[in-house]
């Protein structure tokens, strides 16, 4: 069906493309222009060849008119999927900067998208220093590692802001380990904690040497709905 859209040429693939955006704007569900490409919705399905200038101005079009809407992020992502395999020149980049910047604004695109989100209660500032936290723990804090027989026992340390995130971060994380079954304990020290982490099982304590400071501090995976949980307002201690 697209030969036509060829021969029609640049102005006439872009009107299509121009009509169908307005189109989809006017039928109330603005998720559907992430999809959307010249001939319709269904055009991608039926003849992938959709590198034709058309789909770029609609996508230049979604870009300049609906580049900000909630939910954009996935038409775009949909998108760059397409396109990067094409190698489309106007393709845009996805990466936000840095990862905390990139986390607040998953995450704020997911209260967006969210009717229920009580804007009244939410908290980006608590998220951000959170954040913060756990960039000093991860990059700033200095791990002195010593092996134990059934584990390993690790001095966490820092100056500053680095020592704070440390004796936020480090306890909390305890009681996540707690849930996953491990036995983690923390001793304060006057710059961090003392980090210890045994086990009975000799092939676990083997995995506990192995893993180290930040091994042991990315188990349980829990970060990421508490991060949701602490922008909402209802999460204080991490
Ligand atoms: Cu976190």
């Amino acid at each position: 069906m697209s030969s036509w859209l060829w021969k029609a040429g640049l102005a006439g693939a872009a009107l299509v493309a121009a009509t169908v955006y307005a189109a989809a704007q006017m039928s109330g569900h603005p998720e559907m222009q992430g999809h959307m490409s010249p001939g319709g919705a269904n055009q991608s399905v039926a003849s992938p060849q959709g590198g034709e200038p058309g789909q770029m101005h609609a996508r230049m079009r979604q870009m300049m008119q609906g580049g900000m809407m909630p939910g954009g992020m996935h038409g775009e992502m949909h998108h760059h999927g397409m396109m990067g395999m094409q190698g489309g020149l106007n393709d845009q980049p996805t990466m936000p900067g840095q990862d905390a910047f990139g986390a607040i604004q998953e995450v704020v695109q997911i209260l967006d998208s969210d009717p229920t989100t009580d804007w009244s209660k939410v908290n980006i500032a608590a998220l951000r220093e959170h954040l913060i936290d756990m960039n000093e723990v991860t990059l700033h804090a200095a791990a002195t590692e010593q092996p134990l027989a059934n584990g390993i026992e690790i001095a966490v340390t820092g100056e500053g802001r680095t020592a704070l995130a440390i004796k936020r971060m480090v306890p909390a994380h305890v009681s996540e380990l707690g849930k996953i079954g491990w036995n983690a304990k923390t001793e304060d020290l006057p710059n961090g904690v003392k980090l210890t982490v045994t086990s009975d099982d000799p092939k676990l304590a083997t995995k506990l040497k192995a893993l180290g400071f930040m091994g042991i501090m990315v188990q349980g995976g829990h970060h990421q709905p508490h991060h949701l949980m602490i922008a909402k307002g209802e999460f204080h201690t991490h």
